[in-house]
């Protein structure tokens, strides 16, 4: 499933949420006495606490599960089967290979030694394909699987000082 996939069922969902709330506004006669609009609302907010609080549910679920964790990414995506570390400083990036295979669910384990960078991985087309923080004191995971060959440029996505521009390295994917 893609972004543009749960896009639609986003827009799906939410059409058919603000048609049923649309019919329950126009459903209210105009003119009523003060006490039989407040029990109507209450009966109304009893019939739509179920569906709405489901919905919730079930749209939460959805995010959550498809969101880039490494514990819902591996569940969508594998197994991690590569591992690559990732250091960064003002202003550099140093990778623990240049080297990363096709098809394989890679873990980049990514971290800062002075403040936080963007660690950004644009394909070799120059499109940007994933990305995570790097941030001091911590090691942050970010998983994913190359199915396209070539040269990957990784560039800072957090301004980090004078020379933020020139934080770019390359790795291959082959
Ligand atoms: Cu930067």
């Amino acid at each position: 499933m893609t972004q543009k996939d749960i896009l639609i069922i986003f827009l799906v969902l939410s059409a058919i949420w603000t048609g049923i709330w649309l019919k329950v506004i126009l459903s209210i006669p105009n003119i009523q006495a003060e006490e039989e609009v407040t029990a109507n609302a209450n009966t109304l907010r009893r019939r739509l606490a179920f569906p709405m609080i489901a919905t919730l549910i079930v749209l939460l679920t959805a995010v959550l599960y498809w969101s880039p964790y490494p514990i819902f990414r591996e569940r969508t995506i594998g197994k991690p089967q590569v591992t690559v570390n990732v250091d960064s400083f003002q202003w550099g990036w140093v990778l623990d290979t240049k080297e990363i295979p096709l098809n394989k669910v890679v873990e980049f384990n990514v971290s800062s030694r002075d403040v936080n960078h963007g660690f950004a991985i644009y394909n070799p087309e120059g499109r940007l394909v994933t990305q995570t923080q790097a941030m001091p004191g911590y090691v942050n995971q970010l998983i994913f699987k190359f199915d396209e060959p070539g040269e990957y440029t990784i560039r800072c996505l957090e301004y980090c000082g004078v020379s933020h521009h020139a934080m770019i390295a390359t790795f291959t994917v082959n």
